[in-house]
């Protein structure tokens, strides 16, 4: 018996990457005064780096007008990290970002037939909020029976950390959930914790093959198109 839906944010409520979080780094490349920019395909070679600052680290290495001490490159992380949330969270107010379709309807159906939710992301908590403001008003998370955001925890996806959080949150078994993720390092944090877990394809992930999942489709509006994990895999 399904007790709780786990959902993911980045990818899976939302395209969020590549008119969102994307652009929002580059705004605070500008703003900073910086010559860097990040093009759809380089951005999506960087999210195999999972965490905005984790990932704006991991770019510097690349750059060499990145600061060369390291105290520096960690500074300089924080505060574009801190300027292109900013700008992320502007982007969500104006509409820029809509929930995926069919991500409403099954919240809906899942809550009408008494199935719990939670978010379990590894974006920062105000990310989240922007988003749920933007969909269910300013009470958004109150919609969802708990919340494990970047904040929450000591690891970031694909560590299990989170969904074992959110198991504890909201005191269930593994097997009573399922997880609903765009990713693999998102499918292998649930499968890692116990959490089965089914696989939507993002504009960035659409054909990585995920081992983890359960099933992987096209889309929660989808009807066909899902399949079993190895059988997906065939079919890329
Ligand atoms: C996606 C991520 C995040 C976002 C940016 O997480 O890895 O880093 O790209 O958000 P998920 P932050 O798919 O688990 O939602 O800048 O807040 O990290
Ligand atoms: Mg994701």
């Amino acid at each position: 018996m399904l007790a709780a839906l786990l959902w993911d944010v980045d990818g899976t409520l939302a395209e969020t990457e590549r008119d969102g979080h994307r652009v929002a780094f580059n705004r605070a490349f500008v703003e900073r005064g910086l010559p860097w920019h990040w093009d759809i395909a380089r951005y999506g070679r960087l999210l195999r780096v999972t965490g905005g600052r984790e990932r704006l680290l991991a770019a510097m290495a690349d750059e060499t007008d990145a600061p060369v001490l390291s105290s520096e490159r960690e500074a300089l992380a924080r505060d574009l990290h801190q300027l292109k949330n900013h700008y992320y969270a502007q982007s969500i107010d104006e509409g820029v970002i809509q929930f995926r379709p069919g991500v409403r309807a099954l919240m809906d159906e899942a809550s009408a037939r008494g199935v719990r939710q939670a978010i379990v992301t590894t974006t920062g908590r105000a990310n989240v909020d922007a988003l749920l403001a933007r969909q269910f008003g300013p009470d958004g998370a109150r919609f969802f029976d708990a919340m494990v955001c970047a904040e929450d925890v000591g690891a970031k996806k694909p560590d299990p950390e989170a969904y074992r959080r959110a198991l504890d949150a909201l005191r269930l078994p593994d097997v009573a959930t399922l997880a609903i993720e765009d990713s693999w390092a998102g499918a292998t944090a649930a499968r890692a914790a116990g959490v089965p877990v089914i696989v939507t394809r993002s504009v960035y992930f659409p054909a990585d093959p995920i081992d983890a999942a359960v099933a992987i489709g096209p889309g929660l509006h989808a009807r066909c198109g899902w399949l079993p994990a190895p059988a997906a895999r065939q079919v890329e």
